[in-house]
């Protein structure tokens, strides 16, 4: 970026910051909260949620990514330089989120027999470049999960498998966070659920409910560790009854005191998660929220700056509980270049919750308080078209990452320089 151009970013942005000021928005304070929000990154959407485990076998447990963009990342250590090449485009210190199936080992591991061991070199790797590391048991894409049932299974030694795998990636969680010293959340996500009509609904939950109990029975330092569950409303082959619904992990939730996920693309079309922040968080230790864009169904495409988005971020920023609110990415797009998915969707999260924090709350509050409804909407509809952008670029400038289509430049010369040689 050119001087001229630096100085064009620094008066948009004193001008911008005169707008907010207006509005009673300090801009600076606003930055300031932003850098301290970390975005976990997900690797899974580096390789198709492929992992590295030596086991044939693609991907169940009713997710999917299409596409077919070449230069997927073939094992660990291209995966790592390609999550380098995304960090540097996304502006401030931002996490990763590692599933159990991306592990390194000589052999092949069972699941209910992984180890830190396995994951020490992205121990090494997140030391070095100051990310923390969040955590997941993966309970799809195995012969065990093949009947579309982990932890709610009748069988219960197959019940068994998956309570030690989780148990194991606990305790993984916990070796991040002590290495690292900040927690790792690790979340429980399960297929589990019928294609067709379903004749007992309860019996699957009794033994999902059991299965989690053993999971948690031994207690963690949440200093290291800090458990979360995810709900969902349907997925691919569970479309008529998911055992682990929302009605069945929020009591469980509160009640066992762990945090709750929020997936952005989990529920009806037209039902968002940002409706849900409020009251949650009245009751809730910690929330995580994985971000992700269903187009017309949970389809995990990249997210964008959407209308959902935007109120997600509000309503976090709104709870005055950010501190115990987690931001994670979760979708999986094969179809564009995968750096460039990463990085568009960390942007974009950045920049909704930037939108958030330059809100003037206050203002909206007094109008409401007031009963001046005309006034709160007046405002609302005025604050889509405030200066933004010279705010986000400035930001940029600041942090040393690209602004405006630079970042795409940068992706298509790591393209050239790296990606072209993958087969
Ligand atoms: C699936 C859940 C879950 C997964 C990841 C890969 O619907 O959203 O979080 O996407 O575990
Ligand atoms: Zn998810």
């Amino acid at each position: 970026m050119s001087q001229k151009s630096d100085s064009q970013i620094q008066s948009a942005y004193t001008l911008a910051k005169e707008s907010y000021a207006a509005l009673g928005v300090d801009t600076e304070a606003a930055l300031l909260r932003l850098e301290s929000i970390p975005i976990s990154l997900h690797c899974w959407q580096g390789d198709d949620v492929g992992g590295f485990e030596k086991r044939i076998g693609g991907l169940t447990g009713g997710i999917a990514v299409t596409g077919n963009y070449p230069g997927k990342a073939r094992n660990a250590d291209e995966l790592r330089r390609d999550l380098d090449m995304a960090y540097q485009l996304v502006p401030g210190k931002h996490r990763l989120n590692l599933h159990a199936i991306y592990l390194e080992a000589e052999g092949q591991v069972e699941r209910n027999k992984i180890e830190p061991a396995h994951f020490s070199a992205w121990v090494d790797w997140a030391k070095a470049n100051g990310h923390g590391l969040d955590f997941n048991p993966t309970c799809f894409s195995h012969p065990l999960a093949a009947d579309g049932f982990t932890l709610s299974h009748r069988d219960p030694a197959i019940r068994q498998f998956w309570v030690e795998h989780c148990i194991a990636c606990r305790r993984i969680g916990a070796y991040f966070g002590k290495q690292l010293g900040t927690p790792a959340v690790t979340n429980i996500w399960i297929p589990d659920g019928f294609k067709d009509t379903p004749a007992d609904r309860q019996t699957p939950r009794r033994l999902l409910l059991e299965s989690l109990d053993a999971i948690f029975a031994e207690k963690i330092d949440p200093r290291f560790n800090l458990d979360s569950v995810e709900p969902k409303l349907f997925g691919l082959a569970s479309e008529s009854y998911v055992t682990g619904s929302m009605e069945f992990y929020v009591p469980y939730a509160v009640e066992r005191k762990v945090m709750l996920t929020l997936d952005s693309g989990h529920f009806h079309p037209t039902e968002s998660i940002a409706d849900k922040i409020a009251s949650l968080m009245l009751y809730l230790n910690g929330l995580l929220l994985h971000v992700s864009r269903g187009v017309r169904w949970d389809s995990d495409h990249v997210v964008t700056l959407t209308d959902d988005l935007q109120a997600i971020a509000r309503e976090a920023v709104r709870s005055q509980a950010l501190e115990r609110i987690h931001f994670g990415l979760d979708y999986f797009d094969g179809s564009i270049n995968r750096i460039a998915a990463l990085a568009i969707g960390a942007r974009s999260t950045l920049r909704a919750l930037l939108l958030a924090l330059l809100e003037p709350f206050e203002l909206l509050s007094d109008y409401e308080k007031g009963g001046d409804y005309s006034g709160r909407l007046g405002l609302q509809e005025e604050l889509k078209t405030m200066p933004f952008s010279a705010v986000w670029n400035v930001y940029c400038l600041r942090k040393g990452v690209p602004m405006g289509m630079d970042f795409i430049g940068e992706i298509k010369a790591y393209e050239q320089s790296e990606l072209a040689g993958r087969e």
